[in-house]
């Protein structure tokens, strides 16, 4: 499937819940979730490789990484760690974290284009989802 494009959000659910899971406190969860609520998504793809670039007032992240090769980056609330992305469908890249330093919670991520064209991020921290569905801009 094509991620290419920039997304806009159009809906969030459990990011607080999500940041809470991890550990990060009140007032950052606070700041964040208000940050993360207008994020700019900006994704480029060539063949299994995926550069995706997610901007927000507090914070912008930037990864780059190519189906099937573990790379390096953080978790949301900023702790390194291993990525190992993975088809899960074909519309579907899973990605489990294994945390650099334990201890902490176990984190993944997947993103899928749905047949509606939409972008579809979820995010786990031990059994906490938060799914964020994004559409073209
Ligand atoms: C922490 C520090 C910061 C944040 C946290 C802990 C903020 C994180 C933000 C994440 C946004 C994620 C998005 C994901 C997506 C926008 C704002 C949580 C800055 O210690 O939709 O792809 C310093």
């Amino acid at each position: 499937p094509d991620f290419s494009g920039t997304w806009e959000i159009k809906s969030s659910v459990n990011f607080e819940e999500l940041l809470k899971a991890m550990g990060v406190n009140l007032m950052l969860r606070k700041i964040a979730t208000k940050a993360a609520a207008k994020p700019l998504v900006e994704i480029t793809q060539d063949g299994e490789t995926l550069s995706i670039k997610t901007s927000t007032i507090v914070q912008t992240t930037h990864i780059t990484f190519t189906v099937g090769q573990e790379f390096n980056e953080t978790t949301v609330d900023g702790r390194p760690c291993k990525s190992f992305p993975r088809w899960e469908t074909a519309n579907k890249i899973s990605c489990e974290q294994t945390l650099l330093k334990e201890p902490g919670p176990k984190t993944s991520w997947s993103r899928e284009i749905t047949s509606s064209g939409e972008l579809v991020l979820t995010m786990r921290a031990d059994d906490v989802v938060c799914t964020r569905v994004y559409g073209r801009q």
